[in-house]
């Protein structure tokens, strides 16, 4: 049987998209934020505390992409927050044409666009959406070993988070191994390691945060 690959044709149409979104999203002036992790790595409870620490002085939207349902979506809303829910139904990540599809339910405008991908490791890697960079979660109890064994996302964000910190002395996972399996991927990765259930860690990371904003803001006023 003749084999015929799709994958390509179809990661071109969607880079192309995605190149139509991020015009659409610097128009809005905003920092966009495409957020990927394993399920359960802690995307939301580190999406709470951005939100804690900036909302009172920016606007932040959040978009929320799960497979099925809305417990993130009604989470994030507690916090005053508005969200818009993308469900994927069958497909394990986000593409620029969802993220298309509910561009027009953006009013106003947003410093801050976070976007939670579905919990996964490898397709929403793939997929482009629009965003300003990619931000990976590693947490603890994932292992040391996944920045070796995923290495696409590891490989393309700008920024990764390594959460659940709070937990190194109960689970195997070594600080410098993870680290250094980064760095292989991706030398110039920012990382910063947080818990996101303490807050303890975040401190630097809302520093870089803010130095992205001002760089969007100053690119937006040229
Ligand atoms: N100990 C500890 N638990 C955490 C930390 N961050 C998140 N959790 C817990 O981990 C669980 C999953 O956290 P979520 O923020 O829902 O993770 P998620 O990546 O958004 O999960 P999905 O959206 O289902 O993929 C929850 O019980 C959180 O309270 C952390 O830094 N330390
Ligand atoms: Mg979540």
């Amino acid at each position: 049987m003749k084999k015929v690959n799709i994958l390509k044709p179809v990661l071109v149409s969607n880079h192309q998209r995605a190149i139509e979104n991020r015009k659409l999203f610097d128009q809005m002036n905003s920092l966009v934020i495409n957020i990927i992790a394993s399920p359960g790595a802690g995307k939301t409870s580190f999406i709470k505390r951005i939100i804690e620490y900036f909302k009172d002085r920016i606007k932040i939207l959040v978009i929320e992409g799960d497979i099925k349902g809305q417990i993130d979506s009604e989470a994030i809303s507690q916090t005053g927050v508005k969200v818009i829910q993308i469900n994927t139904m069958t497909e394990c990540h986000l593409d620029a044409f969802m993220t298309a599809q509910v561009l027009p339910e953006i009013k106003g405008s947003y410093e801050l666009i976070l976007i939670e991908n579905v919990g996964n490791l490898v397709c929403p890697a793939e997929f482009e959406i629009g965003e300003d960079f990619k931000l990976a979660i590693l947490s603890t109890p994932e292992g040391d070993d996944k920045p070796f064994k995923y290495p696409l996302l590891f490989h393309l964000a700008r920024v990764v988070v390594i959460n659940k910190f709070d937990l190194l002395p109960y689970v195997d996972f070594n600080l410098e191994k993870a680290k250094k399996n980064i760095k292989k991927e991706n030398a110039h990765a920012h990382i910063f390691t947080v818990s996101a259930k303490t807050g303890n860690g975040f401190e630097d990371f809302y520093k870089f945060l803010e130095k992205e904003l001002d760089a969007k803001k100053k690119k937006a006023e040229s």
